[in-house]
C-alpha cells in the first residue's frame, strides 16, 4: 500500500507541474535607473493587484497587472511596511526626505500626512505597528531606533545602538539589537530597560582546524502571533525562544544544524502553518544551502530542502495543490534557480533556472500571485538590474484560497 502511495504521490508531482508549465508573459524594463526593490500589493477596495518599483538612486513606479504605469514620482526613498503589507487602508505611506507622503491606491493622488518632518532621513528602515488603541513607527538605522507615533510623528523614544538589524515591536516593547552582542529589550510605557540577553559565543573553524572562540551576534528578532513569543537567531546557529516581557529565554537550542561554521546560519524567518493543525511552523531559507521547516515547540528539523546555493532572499509562498497548506518558492543566490517546494513536505515539485541578463546579477525577489484572476499562478522575479520578468504556471489551475509574499 505505502508503495502505490508513494508511486501516486510521484506521479502526481509530477503530473501537476514540470518546468515547461511555466511561461513568460511579459517584462517590465526600467530605462531610466536601477531596480532597488520591488513589491506586490492588492488594493482591497477594487481587488487589483499593483507592482511598486523602488528605483536605487530614489523614485517609486506603480504598475498594474496589465504592466502599464499608473504613478510615478521621483525621490522617494523608502515605504513604510504594516507587518504582511505596504498598503495600510489601501494607502501607500512613503518617506521623501524627512516628510511623510501618502498615496491613495484608489485614485493615486498623493497628499502630505499630517506631521512633522522626521530629524533627519538617515533611517533605512521604516515599520509601523497597530497597537491595541494607537499606531506607531519605528524608523532605524545601524546607531538608533526612533520610536514616533504615526501618522502625527510625535517621538516616544530614541534608542542608540552599535549594530544594525530592524527591530521588533511587541506588547509595548522594542526588541533589538543594541549591539552584535546584546539583545535588549526596551520598555515604551516605562522609558526603561526591561531585559538584556548576551548572544554567547561561537567556536569557528576552517578546514576542520579550531580558529578559537569569539563573541557570537544577534541578527533580526521576530514575533510569533501563535505564541506571543520572541524567536531569534545568532551568528552561532543558535535558536532562541523568549517571553517578551520578563525575556526568560524558554527554549534555546545551540547550533542545531553542527558546528560547521555556516550550520543553521537562518536568513529569516516565517511563520506559517505548514501542517494544518492550526499552529505555526518555522519556514527559513539558510546560509548552509538549504531551506528548513521547524517545529517552533522544540526547534526539531521537520523537513529540510537542500537547495545546494546560499539562499539570502526572501521566499514566497502559495498554496497551488490545493491543500490549505502554501508551497514554497524559493530563488537561490547565484544560479537564480526558482524551486517550488510542497509545503507539507519539503519535496520538489519543479525548479526552473531563470534568465539571467548579466552574468554578475545573482539575486532577485521572487513574488507570486494570480494578479489577473485567470486561474494561474503569476511568478514576477528581476532578470537584471534593471528588468522585471513575469512568468506564469500553467498547470495546475489554481484552487481559490493563498496567499502572497509575507
Ligand atoms: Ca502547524
Ligand atoms: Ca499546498
Ligand atoms: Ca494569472
Amino acid at each position: 500500500m505505502r508503495t502505490i502511495l508513494c508511486v501516486l504521490a510521484l506521479f502526481i508531482g509530477f503530473s501537476f507541474a514540470a518546468s515547461q508549465d511555466l511561461f513568460e508573459t511579459g517584462t517590465i524594463d526600467i530605462n531610466d535607473g536601477e531596480i532597488n526593490d520591488f513589491y506586490l500589493e492588492r488594493n482591497t477596495d477594487n481587488n487589483q493587484y499593483y507592482l511598486l518599483v523602488l528605483l536605487r538612486k530614489g523614485g517609486l513606479k506603480v504598475f498594474n497587472a496589465k504592466r502599464e504605469l499608473v504613478f510615478q514620482r521621483v525621490g522617494v526613498r523608502s515605504f513604510v511596511y504594516w507587518g504582511d503589507t505596504y498598503l495600510h487602508n489601501n494607502i501607500l505611506y512613503f518617506f521623501e526626505t524627512q516628510e511623510l507622503y501618502g498615496l491613495n491606491f484608489d485614485d493615486f493622488k498623493t497628499a502630505k500626512a499630517p506631521s512633522q518632518r522626521l530629524p533627519h532621513d538617515l533611517y533605512t528602515h521604516y515599520r509601523a505597528y497597530k497597537d491595541k488603541t494607537s499606531e506607531l513607527l519605528v524608523a532605524e538605522n545601524d546607531t538608533i531606533v526612533d520610536v514616533y507615533q504615526f501618522p502625527d510623528l510625535d517621538s516616544i523614544a530614541r534608542l542608540k545602538r552599535q549594530t544594525g538589524e530592524y527591530s521588533y515591536y511587541v506588547d509595548g516593547l522594542v526588541v533589538y539589537n543594541a549591539r552584535r552582542r546584546d539583545l535588549f529589550a526596551f520598555n515604551l510605557n516605562e522609558k526603561k530597560m526591561q531585559w538584556k540577553i548576551d548572544a554567547g559565543e561561537r567556536k569557528a573553524k576552517f578546514m576542520g582546524i579550531s580558529l578559537g572562540v569569539f563573541p557570537g551576534w544577534w541578527m533580526r528578532p521576530y514575533w510569533n502571533p501563535d505564541d506571543n513569543l520572541v524567536y531569534a537567531r545568532t551568528s552561532s546557529g543558535d535558536l532562541y525562544k523568549i517571553k517578551p516581557k520578563s525575556g526568560e529565554v524558554v527554549l534555546k537550542k545551540e547550533q542545531f544544524r553542527g558546528d560547521a561554521n555556516n550550520a543553521g546560519l537562518l536568513t529569516r524567518m516565517y511563520f506559517k502553518d505548514m501542517n494544518g493543525d492550526g499552529k505555526n511552523e518555522i519556514v527559513s531559507p539558510s546560509v548552509d544551502e538549504n531551506i528548513y521547516c521547524i517545529d517552533p515547540k522544540d526547534f526539531t528539523v521537520k523537513w529540510v530542502y537542500e537547495a545546494e546555493n546560499e539562499n539570502q532572499m526572501p521566499l514566497a509562498f502559495y498554496d497551488i495543490t490545493g491543500d490549505g497548506i502554501p508551497e514554497v518558492f524559493s530563488v537561490c543566490d547565484y544560479d537564480l534557480m526558482l524551486s517550488i517546494l510542497d509545503g507539507s513536505s519539503g519535496k520538489l515539485i519543479m525548479d526552473f533556472e531563470l534568465k539571467k541578463e548579466h552574468k554578475k546579477f545573482n539575486q532577485t525577489y521572487v513574488v507570486v500571485a494570480d494578479i489577473d484572476g485567470n486561474g494561474y499562478l503569476d511568478i514576477i522575479t528581476q532578470s537584471s538590474r534593471q528588468k522585471i520578468r513575469f512568468l506564469e504556471l500553467k498547470t495546475p489551475k489554481l484552487p481559490t484560497s493563498g496567499s502572497k509574499r509575507p
